[in-house]
């Protein structure tokens, strides 16, 4: 087993017992008689928090007192899951704690599967900050992540006959991992004006008066590293009134509503998480969550550097921010504003600062998910932040005049604001400006940002300004926790758990390649992971499917640029091939389970689309009494973390089939091949690199290039001989035939690739599709081939750890060092 805390552990399961006891009978008042499953995950949650507060005091205490160089991750986004099986994990006592429960009369699995999942995030973006917290912590980084600590996360999904259906997700009724920190408040404000003087010695003064203010409250959670007693902290921002509770003179006089009116104004702010992945519509509230946010951490920031009395000079030595997207981007005008008007520094000296102090990351070149503000609405809700924005632009604008004389139009082309009506600002360009490194997350990726949307910022700063961090994920939550009897197996090999921290040791399990035992062994496990999720298939939703069947899996944000589209036409046209076979023809056919699970934003009506499709096909197939086992559908409600823990281990294949040139990383690709999947996939994003490390024989690749991409987009619209695939015409012939039931209801679905332009190009990639799943058929159909190229993918996977991600940002753009726990005898 991996090296336990010496400081903290239990040590003994009885130790452990009478913990959990004493928690569930004083800190839960239940009686032991009346335990339920809850009752002993509260138990049992409270146990462990108990050891992580000792070690999370100590690491703060050391980094106060070492006053390192600290990180700050600024991320709106979240996507925690549970945290017991992670701090179990991470703190190395899960064997301990499963005797100890199974003797108290409960099942570990049952325990852990009460936690409800900290949802704060919408997708890939917010897992990252997930996956980069548990790296910082686990590589000793000194650093905190800093969001809102919303009532409501990502909406629970139902599907009701078919369609989706949103339903709130109140996750805190009971969370033991968060520590209200009512001491640790701020006052943020929104809207007023701004007045400006001239002081005794002639220099002007701007001060932000009037508005309205709402305070912060800082709530903060563990984040327990692996294998280390470093333990940093995750600061959740909540917005409460910031005049008490209530207005007692309304409520005597009787006015009820008015009473409570500006509780629930200010508390609205942290309520509910946008549910919009890669969109964004503009809306105040949201803009008002992005600045009670940056203003709560920056002040929280500054206040951390003041104790330390060191010169602002020193301020980029001592604090590096990250930018997880735009989201966080009001915190560079607002960074300058606390060292123009609160503490009275120049503008060259207080910008050089900010420059140093942030850093950008891009996560899309989808032209609708880049953020821009109204100009009146700015203006309206952050007047003094206005003005340094278009100060800012002013300066940048000499800047660009000076360096490109003969380019006019750079200047409209890279002004921060953008002369619309109303105007607009630009914030990834703000971003961009105000930090001083730019990345990417995939290598092609980072290149593409170089070439369209930044290409005039690479000319104006040079392309060292510009850089590529290739995301990962944590090999602690995506193997070790997911898939524990894999993890087992390969540390068998490698002689312990070493590869968890080092992930680059799995390329020495490609010597077992050929190991019967290994091989044996390594299948099985496959085998048991698809019996766990046909499991989950039956229980969750009433469907047969037999785990001997090929398990090919896409799950994430249904949007129509990861193109689900593409693949439920693809299963239609399975079926019908099946359906025009002979009985005698379909014995030789390879049975396959298709599964899908995802969120559609409530507002995106063509992915909500997509879902009742993938629904109607499954009710029509999943009751074929001629196809039986040799295809099912089946949507996945409500896909989550914690259910990807069990998806992601049961895949044969997965797919990852975004328009090439849209797809900035992924991250679900990584997940599936580390845990014996391959992939079916486009030339987008981190496929490239997957591709490049596991080599091209273990990977199926398909369709058209980024570099074809617009060509072909505008041959769909010009050439006037844009043909739809003959195969897919087939499938609409009988979506429009109501084979799937109403057909009107598919129609926009349809037409926006038949009329308007099919700008995801699924007619031009569907061919090469459906010829790759024929490969995939016939390749599967050779078992021993097969788990060799799925042996040695995972033996090759070292590279997509969160944790060479976090070095390289450590390295190229943070400039911190690691602060280790002293060594415990
Ligand atoms: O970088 C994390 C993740 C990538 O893996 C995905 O490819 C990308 O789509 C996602 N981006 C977003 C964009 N949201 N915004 N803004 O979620 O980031």
């Amino acid at each position: 087993a991996w090296k336990k805390f010496s400081a903290t552990e239990f040590k003994t399961k009885d130790e452990f017992e009478s913990e959990v006891v004493k928690h569930i009978e004083t800190t839960l008042a239940r009686s032991l008689f009346n335990c339920d499953e809850a009752a002993a995950y509260g138990g049992v949650a409270l146990a462990f928090r108990d050891r992580l507060v000792i070690e999370w005091n100590r690491t703060q205490q050391r980094q106060s007192s070492a006053d390192p160089k600290r990180v700050y991750y600024l991320s709106l986004e979240f996507l925690m899951g549970r945290a017991l099986d992670n701090a179990m994990l991470n703190v190395g006592m899960k064997d301990v704690a499963k005797e100890g429960l199974g003797e108290l009369g409960f099942r570990m699995e049952d325990v852990i599967s009460q936690e409800r999942d900290a949802a704060l995030g919408n997708g890939g973006l917010g897992r990252l900050a997930a996956c980069f917290l548990d790296s910082l912590a686990t590589l000793n980084y000194p650093a905190w992540g800093y969001a809102l600590r919303y009532k409501y996360g990502i909406f629970k999904q139902e599907i009701v006959d078919g369609y989706q259906v949103e339903v709130p997700d109140y996750w805190l009724d009971f969370n033991p991992w968060e520590f209200p920190r009512h001491d640790v408040t701020v006052d943020v404000q929104f809207y007023g004006h701004v007045r400006k003087y001239m002081d005794e010695s002639g220099k002007q003064i701007s001060v932000w008066e009037d508005g309205e203010l709402v305070t912060a409250v800082a709530y903060d959670a563990p984040i327990p590293g692996f294998g280390t007693r470093t333990t940093n902290n995750l600061r959740l921002w909540s917005s409460k009134a910031s005049h008490g509770e209530f207005d007692f003179t309304k409520f005597n006089s009787g006015e009820y509503e008015a009473s409570v009116a500006e509780q629930q104004r200010a508390e609205t702010i942290s309520a509910v998480l946008y549910p919009n992945d890669s969109l964004e519509r503009g809306k105040e509230l949201r803009l008002k969550q992005q600045y009670f946010w940056c203003a709560a951490s920056l002040f929280d920031i500054v206040r951390r550097f003041k104790k330390s009395r060191k010169a602002w000079k020193e301020f980029p030595n001592q604090v590096a921010i990250q930018l997880n997207d735009t989201h966080p981007t009001l915190a560079i005008p607002e960074l300058m504003r606390i060292l123009l008007d609160q503490e009275g520094l120049e503008w060259d000296e207080a910008w050089s600062i900010v420059q140093k102090t942030f850093g950008y990351t891009n996560h899309t070149v989808l032209p609708e998910a880049l953020e821009k503000w109204s100009v009146p609405l700015v203006q309206h809700l952050l007047p003094r932040h206005l003005q340094i924005i278009y100060d800012i632009n002013l300066n940048f604008m000499h800047y660009v005049e000076r360096n490109f004389p003969k380019d006019r139009e750079m200047l409209g082309r890279v002004s921060i604001i953008e002369e619309s009506t109303p105007k607009m600002v630009r914030m990834a360009y703000l971003a961009v400006i105000g930090s001083h490194k730019v990345n990417g997350v995939a290598e092609l990726h980072s290149d593409l940002i170089k070439t369209t949307i930044f290409k005039d910022f690479v000319k104006i700063y040079g392309p060292d300004k510009f850089t590529n961090v290739t995301n990962g994920i944590t090999p602690r939550r995506w193997l070790h926790q997911a898939n524990p009897r894999l993890s087992e197996l390969i540390a068998s090999k490698l002689g312990g758990y070493d590869f968890l921290r080092d992930l680059t040791l799995l390329h020495k399990i490609e010597a077992y390649v050929d190991d019967k035992e290994f091989r044996k062994e390594f299948q099985e496990i496959k085998y048991a992971n698809k019996v766990r999720l046909a499991k989950y298939t039956k229980e969750a939703h009433g469907i047969s499917v037999n785990p001997s069947s090929l398990f090919d899996i896409q799950v994430k944000r249904i949007h129509e640029y990861k193109r689900q589209q593409l693949n439920i036409f693809g299963v239609i046209y399975r079926y019908l091939e099946l359906k025009d076979m002979s009985p005698e023809e379909r014995k030789k056919v390879q049975p396959r389970v298709s599964f899908f699970g995802g969120k559609a934003a409530p507002g995106y009506w063509m992915a909500k689309t997509i879902i009742h499709l993938i629904n109607q096909v499954g009710a029509v197939v999943n009751n074929d009494k001629d196809i039986g086992d040799l295809l099912k559908v089946v949507f996945l409600e409500d896909y989550n973390v914690s259910k990807a823990e069990i998806i992601c281990p049961a895949s044969d294949i997965s797919e990852h089939i975004s328009t090439a040139g849209t797809e900035a990383s992924g991250t679900s690709n990584m997940k599936f091949v580390l845990n014996g999947g391959l992939v079916i996939g486009t030339c987008d994003g981190a496929n490239i690199e997957i591709t490049r490390e596991i080599g091209e024989d273990n990977i199926f690749l398909f369709g058209n290039l980024s570099e074809d991409v617009e060509d072909l987009r505008h041959a769909h619209t010009y050439s006037g001989d844009f043909a739809i695939d003959p195969k897919l015409e087939r499938v609409f012939a009988v979506i429009r035939a109501g084979r799937f039931g109403d057909a009107a209801q598919f129609s926009a679905l349809v037409n926006s690739i038949v009329e308007h332009g099919d700008y995801y190009l699924v007619s031009d990639d569907f061919a090469s599709y459906i010829d790759t799943q024929k490969l995939i058929d016939a390749a599967y159909k050779d078992q021993e081939a097969w788990l060799t190229k799925t042996i040695t993918s995972v033996s090759r996977m070292g590279f997509f750890s969160s944790d060479r991600c976090i070095d390289e940002y450590a390295e190229m753009i943070w400039n911190v060092e690691p602060l280790a726990p002293p060594k415990q005898n």
